[in-house]
């Protein structure tokens, strides 16, 4: 732990239970672009020969130094993770020659795209007036149809939309009690499995405060600007609670359907505007409640703002409320 955190890597380490050999993965077409190079999706070999559908995380050509050693970072923090329904976990690894990250396969993709499509079907059928639109969804805005009549698969109905976020909320839970901070949490890196479980992604980038639970970012590189909260873009300070900020902004965008966040801002306009007290407003049909929880998760000190722990209490009532 404390030789992650300071920033060291393995792909000197001995061989573990992780490493495989890579004649055990059969690689196939690419499903997307990770930070570091293609994802592609394939198979893994299992000790019984069993072929178990894997995404592969591959390094691109002519990586630098940094990134490699952030690659292997990212393989030293995902085998510290025990596995967890809500996370997207180490299945295997090569560290030898090319080096790969072999996790579980999420099959319906990244949370924001799944979304995006939803909304351009809902769209779709209100254009065929087979749409009904009703402007008093309880619960989650933009979710506004009506299930009976038309093809609704792969759109989820409000429910599945707060349950979206409470199984988000369990994992990170689960990443904050082992005191790792994401530092990107976005519905680009949630992904959803087949029977809609939800399973955060990226998580191995995240970083290990075994010291002070702060995180003090040095070195450049992209920053996730709409979903930082205010200490991140003033200090460059993260710790869960600026995770809980971006949870908010994620919230958002499960609300309006894969929107980006803060429509007609430009970035640069964002800080002097957050500071100045300036938040979102309510999303047309978000329910006041659910408004309410980002509103939290927003607040300028990050003490005011819902931990994780509580969040899950605040989102099995919501459930059960619409159960
Ligand atoms: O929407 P997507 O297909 O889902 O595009 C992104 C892309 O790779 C970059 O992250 C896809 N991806 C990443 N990890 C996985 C995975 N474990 N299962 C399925 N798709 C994945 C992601």
């Amino acid at each position: 732990n404390i030789i992650t955190a300071i920033g060291g890597f393995s792909n000197n380490s001995v061989p573990d239970n992780w490493e495989i050999n890579p004649n055990r993965l059969i690689i196939k077409s690419v499903i997307g672009e990770g930070a570091f190079g293609l994802v592609k999706k394939g198979y893994h070999l299992d000790s019984n020969d069993d072929k178990v559908e894997v995404a592969i995380k591959m390094m691109k050509d002519h990586p630098t130094m940094e990134e490699l050693k952030q690659f292997y970072q990212e393989i030293d923090i995902m085998k510290s993770v025990p596995k967890h329904p809500h996370l997207v976990c180490l299945v295997a690894c090569v560290t030898r020659g090319s080096p790969l990250i072999v996790v579980e396969y999420c099959s319906k993709g990244d949370l924001q795209s799944y979304l995006r499509r939803a909304w351009d079907k809902l769209m779709k059928l209100k254009n065929e007036e087979s749409f009904i639109l009703s402007m008093n969804s309880q619960y989650v805005s933009n979710a506004l149809y009506d299930f009976s009549q038309n093809d609704m698969t792969d759109i989820p109905q409000p429910k599945e939309l707060l349950s979206f976020a409470r199984q988000i909320v369990i994992g990170m839970e689960y990443l904050a009690s082992l005191k790792l901070i994401h530092r990107d949490l976005a519905a680009r890196n949630i992904l959803l499995c087949e029977d809609n479980t939800v399973k955060i992604s990226d998580f191995g980038l995240s970083r290990d405060v075994y010291y002070d639970n702060v995180y003090r970012k040095v070195t450049g590189g992209k920053v996730p600007i709409r979903w930082m909260a205010l200490e991140c873009m003033t200090q460059q300070v993260y710790t869960t609670q600026s995770d809980v900020w971006a949870f908010g902004i994620l919230l958002w965008e499960i609300v309006t359907m894969g929107s980006t966040p803060y429509p007609g801002i430009q970035t640069q306009e964002l800080l002097p505007l957050l500071k100045s007290g300036f938040r979102m407003e309510r999303p047309i049909n978000c329910s006041e409640e659910l408004y309410a929880i980002m509103c939290k998760c927003w607040k300028a000190s990050p003490l005011d703002r819902p931990t994780f722990s509580e969040l899950r209490v605040t989102f099995d009532i919501l459930l059960e409320k619409v159960s």
